[in-house]
């Protein structure tokens, strides 16, 4: 089995759309591990987004993951669900995601694209790390 760290992101947690996210992942028949609904930290946020600073967009970025209550979720599933999970959430951008995924279907702007998976087997190890060290 294998884990990977999923973040439904604060514009669907206000949205409402957390049941509409996560039948997506159960249907593909992924599993919950540990999930929380909690207001990340701005501490939290810049470890987790480390890669990303002096970019641009950084400040927008931590500003907006912290504005609100996000649902923090380990994933499991078969080897490579890092990629299952980011083949569902679709391309960063919603504008070029396809339809089908969670982005393309119910996102339009860059900025608030609902849900972030890690990119890799070492991003999942680091990130559940940073989020559920417990389980690390
Ligand atoms: P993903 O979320 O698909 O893994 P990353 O890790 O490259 O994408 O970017 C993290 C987040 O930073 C994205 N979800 C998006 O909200 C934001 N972001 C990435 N690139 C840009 C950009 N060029 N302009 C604005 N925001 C961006």
């Amino acid at each position: 089995m294998e884990r990977t760290l999923v973040i439904v992101k604060p514009d669907a947690v206000e949205r409402g759309l957390i049941g509409a996210i996560l039948s997506r992942l159960e249907a593909k028949q992924l599993r919950l591990t540990a999930s929380e609904l909690r207001t990340i930290d701005v501490a939290t946020a810049e470890r987790h987004y480390a890669e990303h600073e002096g970019k641009p967009f950084y400040a927008n970025l931590v500003a907006f993951i912290t504005r609100g209550p996000s649902l923090v979720c380990v994933v499991e599933g078969p080897k490579e669900t890092w990629k299952v999970v980011r083949n569902l959430m679709g391309a960063t951008d919603p504008k070029e995601a396809a339809p089908g995924t969670i982005r393309g279907d119910m996102a339009i702007n860059m900025a608030e694209n609902l849900i972030h998976g890690s990119d890799s087997p070492e991003s999942a190890q680091r990130e559940i790390e940073i989020f559920f060290p417990d389980l690390a």
